[in-house]
């Protein structure tokens, strides 16, 4: 389905009146906001393939209709969240789940639709019909030579797709580890998958890079052999340059304090990128922003802080994805509310008064310093993040636009309840 300009554009001149009025009250409220407005419209979040179908738990799961069925589809439907809200311009796809078959009619159709194609990311963490080595006991850390050597050769496939369709960056995450104590020589399962990751490493082209996500548990329940950011940091460290660690926002033990990992590993120039979603429990994929905003907040904060101090470019320099699942939810309007609570953090941590909240850093006003964070996070930002939209051609408000264009029941006229493909 393709989202006709009129709609937005009418859908717009509803609006205006009552955008344009608490547009001025936030422009009273926050300083620079031209600026900041040029940031978010450049701002650009990538949609994983595998959250445009309705997501399940091991305990089951209840499909919607009018999921995309092959990937041509997945791009339509990022396509429509990004004619939106002009924030969706870009697609990571994961191997083997969404294979290619024709390179150059799918980078037409991204181009087309505006969409780059963002981080690939491959997958070990389950057997494929007629795989010749289970990785039931692990991939890169396999005991055997063979089962590794299979693993390798599938991450350098997944970078040949990607090179195909002009992807930049490999994501490896790996659910190796063990499940009970005595299961695994820790050193040994490091060094197997050290080994294995330099392979994939050297097969990298020039200006790719390689991701490293770490995770506390599960599918593991005793140990994960990158299991945290300092262990993802200590191989990416070994790897060189082209090597960076990811950050899950779902995969740290409860109440990790993500803001400060974050700041230290761009102090370390080591943060490649993030996969987005938010957690009440453990790796819950809920809505990015649903549970703890204050915390997405902060952790955009220290981006913000540690880009400038660095001097990056926050559209070009960082991987950004969300990696959310939705069992409950129409995974579009999801996806909308996702990217919605990123360029409000993101817009939130742009209007803290850098200049204030040093001079309280310095002279130990802890107070101050706490009143001055809360003040950007309680001020409402969100007309700045509908201008950046509606300067963008983008919809004031693409969920509610979403919803008065019915356009899950024509998703579902036009492709039936057919279950997602890949999941
Ligand atoms: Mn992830």
């Amino acid at each position: 389905m393709v989202l006709d300009k009129k709609h937005i554009e009418n859908h717009n001149s509803d609006e205006l009146a009552a955008h344009t009025r608490r547009l001025a009250h936030t422009r009273s409220e926050v300083n620079h906001t031209d600026a900041i407005i040029e940031k978010l419209k450049a701002f650009q979040v990538a949609i994983p393939s595998w959250a445009l179908g309705t997501g399940g738990t091991r305990f089951g799961r209840f499909p919607g209709g009018g999921e995309p069925g092959n990937i041509e589809q997945k791009l339509e439907d990022i396509g429509l969240l990004h004619a939106l809200n002009r924030s969706s311009g870009a697609v990571s796809l994961h191997i083997p789940w969404d294979i290619p078959s024709d390179y150059t009619a799918l980078k037409k159709l991204a181009a087309h639709l505006g969409l780059a194609f963002d981080a690939m990311n491959s997958n070990t963490f389950q057997d494929q019909a007629g795989q010749a080595h289970s990785y039931k006991f692990g991939s890169l850390q396999h005991m055997d030579r063979n089962v590794r050597k299979q693993a390798i050769a599938h991450n350098i496939e997944v970078i040949r797709h990607g090179e195909a369709l002009g992807s930049q960056s490999l994501t490896v995450w790996l659910a190796d580890g063990s499940c009970f104590p005595g299961q695994l020589n820790f050193r040994k399962a490091y060094e197997n998958t050290l080994e294995s990751l330099k392979e994939i490493y050297a097969a990298l082209p020039a200006h790719w890079k390689l991701f490293l996500e770490y995770k506390a548990f599960e599918p593991n329940f005793y140990s994960t052999t990158v299991g945290d950011w300092g262990q993802s940091y200590s191989y990416v460290n070994k790897l060189g340059e082209k090597a960076y660690t990811l950050v899950d926002l779902g995969h740290h033990l409860p109440n990790a304090n993500i803001e400060q990992i974050v700041s230290i590993l761009l102090m370390e120039g080591k943060l490649g990128g993030f996969h987005f979603n938010d957690s009440k429990y453990g790796d819950d994929d809920l809505t990015t922003g649903s549970v703890k905003p204050y915390q997405l907040f902060l952790i955009f904060n220290e981006l913000v802080e540690g880009m400038d101090a660095r001097g990056m470019n926050p559209t070009r320099d960082l991987g950004w994805m969300i990696d959310a699942s939705h069992n409950v939810k129409d995974p579009l309007e999801d996806l909308l509310q996702s990217v919605e609570a990123l360029m409000i953090a993101y817009a939130q941590a742009l209007s803290v008064d850098t200049r204030a909240l040093k001079a309280a850093q310095a002279e130990n006003d802890v107070v101050m310093a706490q009143e001055i964070l809360q003040h950007a996070f309680r001020t409402d930002v969100r007309p700045l993040v509908a201008e950046a939209r509606l300067q963008s051609a983008g919809a004031l408000n693409p969920l509610k636009l979403f919803r008065s264009l019915e356009v899950r029941k024509k998703l579902t006229a036009e492709r039936g309840f057919q279950q997602a493909s890949g999941l």
